[in-house]
């Protein structure tokens, strides 16, 4: 037994072959394997990211250039997502970096984001939605901009269609993510996904300032909910098994629908003006704001 163990140890150490080949392979990949191993921990795909949508037109892709290089780029409609990564600029301070001191280099440090924009257009709406469908362990917020120039109607009693289109628009994405908190498996229900409500073209004139843009928001929303549970109770009484597709925004989906009532499923909504383009500059301070709180 002594006498195996000391012939294998001795083989073990002596030079033959197979041990260096053994051994000159576990020297090359090991430091390949560690690089790689931390290496994908650190790809961008792990930055916080945020999901810009909206209907068409309301400016999100000038919003993304904006964000990305500072000024304005012209624009057309948007096909396809795209993605960009940001720096937050050293004008705004995150929120993990709030009690860092003013001295402390790393508080120098910019955090990056990714900005993930969608086309408005209604047919093209499905890339927003699949991307709020998948899991995101990695999103942060949603920000709905909307043109507050195209909310205000002409003809008194009658919506204006850019308003309508707005809410329906809005309407959809905040049931996709009340469906996402009730139909959550954990009891603790998914972590919160803050959504701003970037009042946009607050340079024209004709636009409505930002408290008013969230009453308009809110009673339009109000109005869909009420005509689509109409609609659904309708057709109920004709198919039993709609019973269970029932879901309605807001707790109930009786009286008058707030922003505030989505906070029950972990969706904090905030309105804040600002705009992209204008004969002063842009001014989307307030949006950076609002992502320096999610960082
Ligand atoms: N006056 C004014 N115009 C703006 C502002 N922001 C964007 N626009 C204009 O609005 C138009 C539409 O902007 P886009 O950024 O292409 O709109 P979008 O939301 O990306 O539209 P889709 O790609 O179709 O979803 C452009 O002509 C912009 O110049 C703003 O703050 N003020
Ligand atoms: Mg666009």
């Amino acid at each position: 037994m002594n006498q195996r163990l000391e012939d294998l140890l001795t083989k073990a150490w002596g030079p033959s072959l197979p041990v260096i080949i053994v051994t000159a392979i576990v020297a090359l990949l090991l430091p390949i394997l560690v690089h790689t191993f931390l290496y994908r921990a650190r790809t961008p795909t792990s930055l916080p990211s945020f999901l810009l949508v909206g209907p068409s037109g309301s400016g999100k892709t000038s919003l993304l250039t904006v964000f990305e290089n500072g000024s304005p780029a012209p624009t057309h409609l948007s096909q396809t997502p795209s993605t960009v990564q940001v720096q937050l600029p050293p004008s705004t301070k995150a929120d993990s970096q709030k009690y860092r001191s003013e001295h402390d280099p790393t508080a120098k440090q910019r955090p990056k984001f990714l900005i993930i924009d969608t086309p408005g257009h209604g047919k093209l709406r499905n890339h927003a939605f699949e991307q709020l469908r998948k899991p995101q362990p990695h999103l942060k917020g949603i920000i709905f901009v909307v043109d507050s120039a195209s909310l205000s109607s002409d003809t008194p009693g009658r919506s204006a269609a850019g308003l309508t289109e707005a809410a329906q628009y809005l309407h959809d994405i905040l049931l996709l993510l009340q469906k996402r908190y009730t139909g959550a498996k954990s009891s603790k229900g998914p972590p919160e996904l803050p959504v701003l409500i970037a009042a946009n073209k607050l340079d024209l004139f004709t636009a409505l300032p930002a408290q008013l843009v969230k009453s308009a928001l809110e009673a339009e929303i109000t109005r869909i909910r009420t005509t689509r549970a109409k609609g659904l109770l309708d057709s109920a009484v004709k198919d039993e098994t709609l019973e269970e597709e029932r879901e309605w925004l807001g707790d109930g989906g009786e009286g008058k629908f707030e922003f505030g009532q989505m906070e029950e499923v972990n969706v904090p909504i905030k309105v804040v003006g600002g705009n992209v383009i204008g004969a002063d500059g842009s001014d989307i301070s307030g949006w950076w704001e609002w992502i320096g709180e999610q960082l």
